[in-house]
């Protein structure tokens, strides 16, 4: 990739709502993106391979259970503060926020919420440090959108568990150390559970040939009766509102992300709009070109507003799923479709590795998919204006 040369646009003056605390956590993530990010990503991309030398650096910036309490590790910061963190990271990639995505408000958030004191001290810090990587197993072959559905199941053998099943899609799976895995019991009720890798009859194949999101490692969790002790089980929240809980602090840090790479796609196709003459003149400088780029800016804006107005109803612990879901589908569309606008200002240019635009356009048709597609946070704002579900 050329030079990173990204400037942040802020065209509403939104910096000056952010806190110092969060303008120097937010500026620390991105001058760490252009040193450590930037300059490897585009290769990591091309040979769909997962960085493993960011890993220390995440941790370092605290993009590792940003929210999380300094006595487990954490960094103990806002929501306003992980929200910026999540947006300077997809600013370089979506696969690798999605990593720390994962990482904090799929692992640790479950274990910190829902785990025991034990289980808190026995993984939290490493899980901040990066020594541990985790991944979070819900979606399975026949059960995506419909995760009530899941037929992984637990038997309660008297002093440990028995598990059984195969969930699919999962980041992070190839390698992580942890999976926060959810299952039925006997009762068909779902319950979290720490399975560790080396537990006999657990393995994690790849799964390969991914057009997307190739700077993340996906794979399979297939449970092969996997003995679990009982310890292993999170023992204060059972039901799909478990998983759900841990899915609306992931959706919220996608809100964010995705604010990220569209800006990256904006900054670089205004900075080449100026730069490209054709008919003796910038394209630029053409009502066409003008059209698209104002449309960005202006999409981008009203995304930031939207967001940053989650993020303060979000620390005072009043954003609802339904508000999470409008801003996650919202920011997504927002993003793919300045990827495709960019694209087509960089013409030919546009399709290679020595501009971002393209990457992050592949990465956000994941982004649009994972966490609750585009349809389902539809059908989340409708059911909420409506009292009606219309999932079923
Ligand atoms: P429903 O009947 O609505 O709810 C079941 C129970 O859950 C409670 N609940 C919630 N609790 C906490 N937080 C939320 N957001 C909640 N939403 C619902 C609800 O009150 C109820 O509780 P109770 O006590 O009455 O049992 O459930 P449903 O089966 O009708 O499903 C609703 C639906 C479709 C919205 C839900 O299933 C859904 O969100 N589906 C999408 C699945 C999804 O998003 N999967 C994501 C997998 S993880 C992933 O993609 C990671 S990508 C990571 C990366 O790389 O970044
Ligand atoms: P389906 O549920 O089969 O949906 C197919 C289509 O039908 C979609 O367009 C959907 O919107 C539509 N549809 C479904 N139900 C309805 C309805 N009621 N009404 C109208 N339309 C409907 N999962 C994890 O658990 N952990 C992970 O770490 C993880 N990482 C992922 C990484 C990547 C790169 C990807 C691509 C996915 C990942 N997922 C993960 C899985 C992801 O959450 C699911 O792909 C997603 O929830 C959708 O499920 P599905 O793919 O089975 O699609």
């Amino acid at each position: 990739m050329s030079q990173d040369l990204f400037q942040a646009p802020d065209y509403y003056l939104l910096d000056e709502l952010l806190t110092e605390e969060h303008l120097l956590v937010r500026n620390a993530a991105r001058e760490w993106v252009k040193r450590e990010v930037s300059p490897i990503i585009e290769e990591a991309a091309q040979q769909s391979k997962f960085p493993t030398s960011i890993i220390k650096g995440l941790a370092e910036i605290g993009a590792f259970g940003p929210y999380i309490p300094e006595e487990y590790g954490g960094a103990g910061l806002d929501q306003i503060s992980y929200g910026l963190i999540m947006q300077e990271i997809e600013r370089g990639d979506s696969g690798v926020r999605s990593t720390a995505s994962v990482q904090s408000s799929l692992v640790m958030y479950p274990i910190w919420k829902y785990g025991s004191e034990e289980q808190k001290q026995k993984y939290l810090p490493k899980l901040a440090s990066g020594e541990f990587v985790g991944c979070f197993g819900l979606t399975e072959p026949d059960h995506g959108s419909n995760p009530s559905g899941m037929v992984t199941n637990i038997k309660d053998m008297g002093n440990h568990y028995v598990l059984n099943g195969a969930k699919m899609w999962i980041s992070n799976a190839p390698f992580a150390d942890i999976a926060i895995v959810w299952a039925k019991n006997e009762e068909g009720r779902i319950k979290g559970l720490i399975v560790e890798r080396g537990m006999n009859g657990f393995t994690t194949p790849e799964t390969h040939n991914k057009w997307s999101l190739r700077t993340s490692a996906t794979g399979e969790l297939i449970f092969d009766n996997v003995k679990i002790p009982k310890e292993n089980i999170l023992p204060l929240k059972d039901g799909l509102g478990a998983p759900l809980g841990c899915l609306d602090s992931a959706r919220y840090g996608i809100a964010w992300g995705a604010i990220g790479a569209a800006m990256d796609c904006y900054d670089t196709a205004l900075r080449y709009s100026k730069q490209r003459v054709q008919f003796d003149k910038p394209i630029g400088a053409t009502q066409l070109q003008q059209k698209k780029l104002a449309e960005m800016i202006t999409e981008i804006t009203k995304a930031q507003l939207l967001t940053w107005r989650l993020g303060v109803l979000k620390n005072e612990n009043r954003a609802t799923t339904a508000q999470i879901s409008m801003a996650k589908r919202n920011n997504v569309e927002m993003a793919i479709n300045i990827a495709r606008e960019a694209r087509q200002i960089l013409g030919a240019m546009g399709i290679t590795g020595e501009y971002s635009i393209m990457r992050h356009m592949m990465n956000l048709e994941s982004v649009i998919t994972y966490e609750g597609t585009h349809d389902i946070h539809l059908l989340i704002t409708g059911q909420d204006i409506t009292g009606l579900a219309a999932f079923k």
